[in-house]
């Protein structure tokens, strides 16, 4: 597991004995717990550099053991990957992670009584939870289309799994009844209609997952975390500077990585709001993310998987939905929950996005073609 809160000044102790073993030099100044995702606890550290002038920052991260159970194959994934990136990105930054430990025991981790960390260089930068600004956005949509580029050469089988079966739809409907079925909480009785909702989507959300399994659609080494907040941007210019959350590259559909991004980019209200009023899907987002992905992608990608990119947006959403709405029903043990019901809230607040887009469907489909027509005139890999 990721271990629990603790007070500043065992905090302050803790990310300096860690600070030390990944030979960072310097004293610790001042920290920040960063809690944007659900998974690993993160902590920006800043230290006074040895001469006196100024302070460096790191990016601290305890892993999630319980989501992230072969840890060690994880950080060999993520030094292949930013190995890869840091090849083909010029001039842009990648994560940089730094090593603890001497010969044979030096490693990009360090393995504690209470957890597993990693520590990398922190990148000044800003994010975003849901899409704003449309040339922002657009740019969002190219950067990880790019990321997907960039990845197209890259040797999947050098890659473990680091999740099983993380975006098999199925799977996650397999899981989604076996806790309704369990209902260890005991708090089925209360989500009978949004549980009735989201098995009712089953076939729908699982259209990837199927056409992958009979062949038509490729496996490519994907992302599969897209959320917009994944994305560090430059303070002033606001372009985007670098992908982080790399716990997932694997092989994976391009279309989980599309529909991931306007799942979160084109949601109109924070995906754990309780007031649904306003909830739904921001076209106007998703017609820019839409038009910067396929900027960078409609030349590569097969018909098929051009095709079905707005049921991706669905079943991306159902999925997610889907998995909150699982572990709301196990008793919140896998997502960082921070007030009674959360969970719930999030797997409604998908619902609400994902009825939206089942409206929206056809103009959906309209703009992906003309996108995939305007920019899919290079030569197709596949
Ligand atoms: C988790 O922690 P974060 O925000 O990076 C989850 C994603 C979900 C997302 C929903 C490893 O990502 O799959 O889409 O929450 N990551 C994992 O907000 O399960
Ligand atoms: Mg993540």
């Amino acid at each position: 597991m990721v271990f629990q809160a603790q007070t500043d000044a065992e905090l302050s102790e803790k990310l300096s004995g860690i600070g030390r073993a990944f030979q960072i030099p310097g004293v610790l100044e001042t920290f920040e717990e960063i809690k944007a995702g659900h998974i690993n606890r993160t902590f920006r550290a800043d230290f006074r550099r040895k001469d006196g002038q100024g302070t460096a920052s790191y990016l601290f991260q305890c892993v999630n053991t319980y989501v992230f159970k072969k840890p060690e194959q994880l950080m060999h994934n993520i030094a292949l990957v930013t190995e890869h990136l840091r090849s083909r990105m010029g001039e842009k930054p990648v994560l940089h992670y730094l090593y603890a430990g001497e010969g044979a025991d030096r490693r990009n981790y360090l393995l504690t009584e209470d957890g597993f960390w990693r520590v990398c260089d922190y990148i000044p930068s800003v994010s975003f939870q849901t899409g704003g600004d449309l040339s922002v956005v657009r740019k969002a949509g190219q950067a990880f289309g790019d990321f997907q580029r960039v990845l197209a050469d890259f040797d999947a089988r050098a890659l473990s799994e680091t999740i099983p079966q993380f975006h098999d739809t199925r799977k996650r409907f397999r899981d989604l009844k076996e806790a309704a079925e369990k209902d260890t909480a005991g708090r089925k009785a209360a989500v009978q209609n949004t549980l009735s909702w989201y098995l009712s989507m089953e076939d729908q959300a699982c259209l990837l997952t199927d056409l992958l399994k009979t062949g038509r659609l490729p496996l490519r080494v994907t992302h599969n975390d897209t959320k917009i907040n994944n994305i560090l941007f430059d303070p002033k210019t606001l372009e985007p500077l670098t992908i982080v959350d790399l716990d997932t590259v694997m092989p994976g559909l391009a279309g989980c990585d599309y529909g991931d991004a306007i799942r979160s980019a084109a949601n109109r209200i924070p995906e754990d709001s309780r007031d649904l009023t306003q909830g739904g899907m921001d076209p106007a987002v998703f017609s820019a993310f839409t038009e910067g992905f396929l900027s960078a992608t409609a030349g590569a990608l097969t018909e098929e998987e051009l095709r079905t990119l707005p049921d991706a947006c669905i079943a991306m959403t159902v999925e997610c939905g889907g998995r909150f709405l699982e572990d709301y029903l196990r008793g919140d043990v896998y997502f960082r929950t921070s007030r009674e019901g959360h969970n719930l809230d999030r797997a409604r607040c998908q619902m609400t996005l994902a009825k939206d887009m089942l409206l929206h469907l056809e103009e959906m489909r309209s703009v992906v073609r003309v996108n995939a027509e305007k920019y899919g005139q290079k030569d197709r890999l596949k």
